[in-house]
């Protein structure tokens, strides 16, 4: 059979509202046409972020019933442990509340004024908190990136060679880690492959830098790999998986992409000394090192999560379901980031509406106008999100994990192309307030006037 469906039945189900097109031109006003303030009520599918909206499945229910709530020596914490253990192979695992957490205490402990820190593409959350400390945040993504129509494989990796020669020039004492995102999220969920982590690992050795995955998305990674990469389609996903930490010192992780969790996050490392260091600022910030922020039963949801992910029909369907959204609109004319990501497409808003400039944000105007068109939430990922940092202005449309169905994907399709279809009459914004820090969450616009 050549259809791939969606490897699970659906027991428990939330309804979804719909609202009428006067009803959502009135929200989007009282939300100062930022998405993140509407509240979910009144969204019909929501692709704001595949982060903590997947579905559990009947087992990590069934794991949440066993938790155990003890403040010390939780058995929710061995359980999580261990499967954490088996599959990264890192000494310490520390639990945090999520990833962004794992990130602060990692970069409180490693980095100081004046250090740098390169990664592939930093997510907004890892830049931030890298600053947050007075260091440096540096992106060096392969340069064909730069075109969002390139259809390269592996177009999430690393410029070896610009690492290379940013670690000779800034001095190694400048460097405390290296950071490789998989897949690399803000350059359109593309995945990096095996050989480009051997090659940033040879540099890192070669300097004695220590390399971190940031993990949010290992088996999503691990299947693009395992699908594309000559040499490990023998492997089972989770083999891949294995192979890419084994690179690695250490990880930070959000449970809330590549566990089904709705909460939780792990710092891993292989460093004694480091570990240390950071399960104390832990118990300042975040809790016990045997609950880290979250609760027993949180823990036994990551643990069994961190087991379905890597099963390949789940892989197949994930990865075949994004590539459908991706295809069916790029196909009719919508300019996506290309080749489709693992969990989100991403539509290059800069080159759909080439009408708006960057500094009146087309990917903001993009996210209101499907949002007033057909209930949908998405998110802006450019010029509001990394202010002069931007190199796209991109639309992301995240897709939850085991939570919308064919149809859904379907009707996204329409109202994404008859979107299009009017795409001259879209207009820009422009900002009206906005905070020192991540100002994407909680900034107002208005629509700037022809
Ligand atoms: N990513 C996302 O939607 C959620 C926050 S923004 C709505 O893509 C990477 C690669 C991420 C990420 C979160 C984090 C932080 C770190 N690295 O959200 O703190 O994609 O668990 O993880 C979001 P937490």
């Amino acid at each position: 059979m050549k259809t791939i469906i969606e490897p699970f039945r659906i027991k428990s189900v939330e309804p979804l509202r719909k609202t009428t097109p006067a009803e959502r031109e009135k929200l989007l006003q009282q939300a100062g046409y930022n998405l993140f303030g509407l509240r979910a009520a009144d969204i019909l599918i929501d692709l704001l972020t595949d982060s903590g909206t997947s579905a559990m499945s009947t087992n990590q229910w069934a794991a949440m019933m066993r938790g155990d709530e003890s403040y010390a020596g939780s058995e929710s914490f061995f359980r999580l442990k261990t499967v954490a253990e088996e599959l990264t192979g890192f000494k310490h695992i520390i639990p945090t509340h999520q990833g962004r957490a794992a990130e602060r205490i990692l970069f409180t402990v490693m980095c100081k004024p004046g250090h740098i820190v390169p990664s592939n593409t930093h997510f907004d959350t890892t830049r931030a908190n890298i600053e947050f400390t007075g260091a440096k945040a540096v992106d060096l993504p392969l340069p064909e990136a730069a075109d969002t129509q390139a259809k390269i494989p592996f177009k999430g990796n690393m410029d070896v060679a610009a690492l290379d020669k940013l670690i000779e020039t800034e001095g190694v004492e400048k460097i405390p880690l290296v950071m490789l995102t998989v897949t690399n999220n803000s350059g359109g969920g593309q995945p990096v492959s095996m050989a480009n982590i051997r090659a940033v690992r040879a540099v890192t050795q070669k300097y004695g830098i220590p390399l971190y995955l940031d993990a949010c998305r290992f088996a999503e990674n691990a299947y693009f790999v395992w699908r594309d990469e000559p040499g490990y389609h023998r492997l089972t996903p989770k083999q891949v998986a294995q192979a890419m930490f084994s690179y690695a010192d250490g990880c930070t992780f959000s449970a809330k992409k590549d566990a089904f969790a709705n909460i939780g996050g792990l710092l891993c490392t292989n460093d004694d000394l480091l570990a240390e260091q950071e399960t104390n600022l832990l118990i300042l910030t975040e809790g016990f090192p045997t609950y880290g922020g979250l609760a027993g039963r949180d823990l036994d949801a990551i643990a069994v999560g961190l087991e379905e992910i890597l099963d390949p029909d789940y892989l197949e369907y994930r990865i075949a379901s994004t590539k459908y959204l991706g295809r069916h609109i790029a196909d009719h004319g919508v300019p996506i980031v290309e080749p489709p990501g693992g969990h989100a497409i991403y539509i290059d808003a800069g080159r759909m509406l080439p009408h708006i400039s960057k500094h009146e944000f087309p990917g903001q105007s993009l996210a209101v106008e499907l949002y007033r068109h057909a209930g949908v939430r998405s998110v802006e990922i450019g010029s509001v999100m990394f202010g002069e940092h931007a190199r796209h202005e991109l639309l992301r449309l995240a897709i939850p994990r085991r939570v919308y169905t064919q149809s859904h994907i379907d009707y996204l399709v329409e109202a994404i192309l008859e979107v299009n279809a009017r795409k001259e009459k879209l207009r820009g914004f422009r900002i009206v307030s906005e905070p020192k820090f991540l100002r994407h969450f909680s900034a107002t616009f208005e629509p700037v006037q022809s």
